[in-house]
C-alpha cells in the first residue's frame, strides 16, 4: 500500500507535536510501524491521507458504536455549532442528555458531565475522597483509569503497551495512596480492602477490564467486591468509559447486575466529541460544588455539540433490538476469529463481552495482568502490520479491545476473517 502522504504528515507533525500524536497509543509504537493519518471515516471504514480504505475495528477506541460519520449525529452536530459552539452557560441540552443517562443507569442518580473519561474518573476520585475523608484508593493491575496522578500505577491501556513502569512526574507522596492488585482475585481484594478500609476512600475498577486487552469479570467478582465495599464503607466506582452504553444500554452494571456507588463515563455519550461524565448517588453527587464542597469544573463541560452528539447517539441506541443484534453479530464474529485460529493452529485465546474483544496470542486463558502479559505481543505486531496491507485497521496494540459497530456488514466481517486466516498462515511461515 502506497503510505508516502501519511509518512510525510508523521515528518511534519513530530516537528511540532510530542511523538507526532496527541496521544501515545496512536503513535503505533509496539505493533513497529509508523501511524496513519486518517483524513475521513464513514460507517465501518476508515481513509488515510492516500487514499487507502480500511475496515474499522478500533472505532476511536470505543465511541463510534454507530459507525462514523451517522446521519442523525452529523446533523445533530451541524445544527447546534449553527447556533453556537460554546456559551459557557447551562444550556436545556444537558438536561436532555443528564436525564437519558439517569434513566439508563440503574444507580445513577445525578451526573456531572465534563470533556474527558480522564477527568471524569478524575473527579470521581476526588469526590469519593471528599466524601469518606478518606485518601486511599484500590485499582486493579492493568486497568487504565486515564492518566490523572492517582491512576499511574500499573496502568494498562499506553502505559502497559509502551511499557511505563508509571511515569516520571508522578509525586510518590501521591501513588502512596494507591494499592493496585491483580483483577478477578477475590482472596487479594478481600484480605487488601478488610486491612485498609480505615483509609480507602475508593475501589476503581474496570467491570470488563479493555486496557489488557478485554478480560471480562470471573463469575462472582463484581458481586463480591460490591458486597465487601458496602460492608466496609468504601466508595465503589464503575469505570464505565469503555463498556457504558456498549455492553447494553445500561452498561457492564445492567449486564452484572451490581449497582456502585459511582459511575464514570466517556467514549460512547459523547458520540466521538469530547465529553466525559460522573455520576452516582444523589448523596455522594450533591458533595460536588456548587452545592457542597468537593470542587470541579470545566470551561466547556456541557458543550452544546457535544450534547448534541452524545443525544443523537443514545437515541439511536434506544431503539429495539440494537443491543442483540450488535451483541450477535459480535458473537458470531469472534467464533469465526476462534474458528480461524482452531483451523490453521494458531494459538489465540479470545476473550470477548459484547462487542468488546481480544483476541490473545496465547494458548493460556487470560484473566488478569499477569496472564496477559503472556501473549506474544510480537507475533500481534506481525499481525497487525499484515490486515493493515490488507486493509484491516486493528488496535495498534495486544493490550487493547476491538470493537464491532452497528455499521459493520456480514461482507466486512466474513472478509477480515478470511484475511485473518490467510495472515494466520503466514505467520506459521515466519
Ligand atoms: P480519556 O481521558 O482517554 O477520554 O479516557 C480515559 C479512560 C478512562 N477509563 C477507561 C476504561 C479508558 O479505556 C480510558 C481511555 N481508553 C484509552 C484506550 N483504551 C484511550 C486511548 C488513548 O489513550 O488514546
Amino acid at each position: 500500500m502506497k503510505r508516502s502522504r501519511s509518512a510525510e504528515l508523521f515528518a511534519a507533525a513530530k516537528n511540532f507535536i510530542p511523538g507526532g500524536v496527541n496521544s501515545p497509543v496512536r503513535a503505533c509504537r509496539s505493533v513497529g510501524c509508523d501511524p496513519l493519518f486518517i483524513t475521513r471515516a464513514s460507517g465501518s471504514r476508515l481513509y488515510d491521507a492516500d487514499d487507502n480504505v480500511y475496515v474499522d475495528f478500533v472505532g476511536s477506541w470505543g465511541p463510534m458504536i454507530l459507525g462514523h460519520a451517522h446521519p442523525q449525529v452529523v446533523e445533530a452536530v451541524t445544527a447546534a455549532a449553527g447556533l453556537g459552539t460554546s456559551y459557557g452557560a447551562p444550556t436545556p441540552a444537558e438536561i436532555d442528555l443528564a436525564a437519558m443517562v439517569v434513566e439508563a443507569l440503574p444507580s445513577v442518580e445525578k451526573v456531572r458531565f465534563v470533556n474527558s473519561g480522564t477527568e471524569a474518573t478524575m473527579s470521581a476520585v476526588r469526590l469519593a475522597r471528599g466524601y469518606t475523608g478518606k485518601k486511599g484508593i484500590v485499582k486493579f493491575d492493568g486497568c487504565y483509569h486515564g492518566h490523572a496522578d492517582s491512576f499511574l500505577v500499573k496502568a494498562g491501556s499506553g502505559v502497559l503497551t509502551l511499557g511505563i513502569p508509571g511515569s516520571p512526574g508522578v509525586p510518590e507522596d501521591i501513588v502512596k495512596n494507591t494499592i493496585s492488585i491483580p483483577y478477578n482475585d477475590i482472596g487479594t481484594l478481600e484480605e487488601t480492602l478488610r486491612r485498609h478500609s480505615h483509609d480507602l476512600a475508593c475501589v476503581i475498577v474496570e467491570p470488563v477490564a479493555g486496557n489488557m486487552g478485554v478480560v471480562p469479570p470471573e463469575p462472582g467478582f463484581l458481586h463480591k467486591l460490591r458486597q465487601l465495599t458496602r460492608e466496609l464503607s468504601i466508595v465503589l466506582v464503575f469505570d464505565e468509559v469503555i463498556t457504558g452504553f456498549r455492553l447494553s444500554y445500561g452498561g457492564a452494571q445492567e449486564m452484572f447486575g451490581v449497582n456502585p456507588d459511582l459511575t464514570c463515563l466517556g467514549k460512547i455519550i459523547g458520540g466521538g466529541l469530547p465529553v466525559g461524565a460522573y455520576g452516582g448517588k444523589r448523596e455522594i453527587m450533591d458533595c460536588v460544588a456548587p452545592d457542597g464542597p468537593v470542587y470541579q469544573a470545566g470551561t466547556l463541560s456541557g458543550n452544546p455539540l457535544a450534547m448534541a452528539a452524545g443525544i443523537a447517539t443514545l437515541k439511536l441506541l434506544q431503539q429495539p433490538g440494537v443491543y442483540e443484534r450488535l451483541n450477535d453479530k459480535a458473537a458470531q464474529f469472534a467464533a469465526g476469529l476462534s474458528e480461524v485460529a482452531r483451523k490453521t493452529g494458531v494459538p489465540v485465546t479470545l476473550n470477548r463481552v459484547g462487542s468488546m474483544m481480544t483476541g490473545f496470542f496465547t494458548a493460556m486463558a487470560v484473566t488478569d495482568y499477569e496472564t496477559a502479559m503472556q501473549a506474544d505481543a510480537a507475533r500481534y505486531a506481525l499481525h497487525y502490520r499484515q490486515m493493515l496491507e490488507d486493509g484491516v485497521y486493528l488496535a495498534p496494540s495486544q493490550f487493547e479491545a476491538a470493537f464491532v459497530s452497528l455499521a459493520h456488514s456480514e461482507e466486512d466481517l466474513e472478509r477480515t476473517l478470511q484475511l485473518t486466516e490467510s495472515s494466520f498462515k503466514k505467520l506459521l511461515g515466519k
